[in-house]
């Protein structure tokens, strides 16, 4: 009798065990994600260069030579650039119709593709001389920020997807939507490629998002309102919001500006404080 009580008590305890693990374990779990998408990353200027203040930066490459490719926005007033890292010196310029807004750039092979803002239409050059070889036009909403890992071409058009393109074709071939916390990260704007990882301007904030093009995953953000902030302390007017990630792969050479910025940092991140 006394032996049947103990039996019925040891499942009893032994479900309440079970229970109380498979808890702990799966709010455990739930706390280190959350912990990894909360990433945040300051960082320090290693170098500062001089940038064209009258240009509405909306796409910028690493080139090698020390040298980027840049596009820049606004009706009548659009471009593609080749420009010296160290000087900031427009060394070549290829000058868009009038009708177009130039957006986001990226490097692929010889050939550089540009989309344009509120058009679903798209623009490939010559590396060599900025001549205009061809026009595309894409699957997504709207040209906002294009990058690339070599094979594939990653863009962005302001909505929270991050999309990935065939470079022959240009037709969607995956895309991602971007959440944090269950809440999709709007404005991506202009985008690198960066060791494996997707960076975007998210347009209008100081921070940049890590994403992994692998799953859509937001891997880190990185804060960087002191840059605008300086620039405004140091009595620049007329900046406009933080856009422009490149990377010199070869170098490990992170560079970042801003739309109509006087300067452009390279930058090294740390874990914030
Ligand atoms: N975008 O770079 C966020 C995609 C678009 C920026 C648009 C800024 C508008 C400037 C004023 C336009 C005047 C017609
Ligand atoms: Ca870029």
């Amino acid at each position: 009798f006394k032996h049947f009580y103990l039996r019925k008590l040891f499942i009893l305890v032994s479900i309440i065990l079970l229970v109380f693990v498979i808890l702990v374990l799966g709010v455990s779990s739930n706390a280190r994600n959350d912990d990894h998408s909360l990433q945040v990353y300051g960082f320090e200027i290693v170098n500062e260069f001089p940038h064209d203040p009258g240009a509405f930066t909306q796409g910028l490459v690493y080139a090698g030579k020390d040298t980027f490719f840049e596009s820049t926005g606004l009706y009548e007033n659009s471009s593609v650039r080749r420009v010296a890292v160290k000087t900031g010196k427009v060394e070549l310029l290829h000058k868009m119709a009038d009708s177009y807004f130039g957006e986001g750039l990226t490097l692929l092979g010889e050939r550089l593709f540009q989309v344009t803002w509120l058009t679903k239409i798209g623009f490939t050059y010559d590396r060599k001389n900025l001549q205009k070889l061809g026009q595309f036009t894409h699957e997504m909403e709207d040209g906002w920020g294009l990058a690339t890992d070599g094979k594939i071409i990653y863009g962005s058009d302001g909505t929270s997807t991050l999309y990935e393109m065939d470079p022959q074709s240009l037709k969607v071939r995956r895309k991602h939507v971007i959440k944090f916390n269950g809440l999709k990260v709007r404005y991506l704007n202009e985008l690198e490629y960066i060791e494996g990882e997707i960076w975007a301007n998210v347009w209008k904030t100081d921070c940049i998002v890590r994403i992994s093009p692998d799953n859509g995953k937001i891997l880190g953000w990185i804060l960087l309102p002191t840059l605008r902030e300086g620039l405004l302390a140091a009595g620049y007017t007329g900046i406009d919001v933080l856009n422009g990630i490149a990377w010199d792969a070869h170098k490990n050479r992170i560079f970042v500006t801003g739309k109509w910025w006087p300067k452009l940092y390279e930058i090294k991140l740390h874990p914030a404080k």
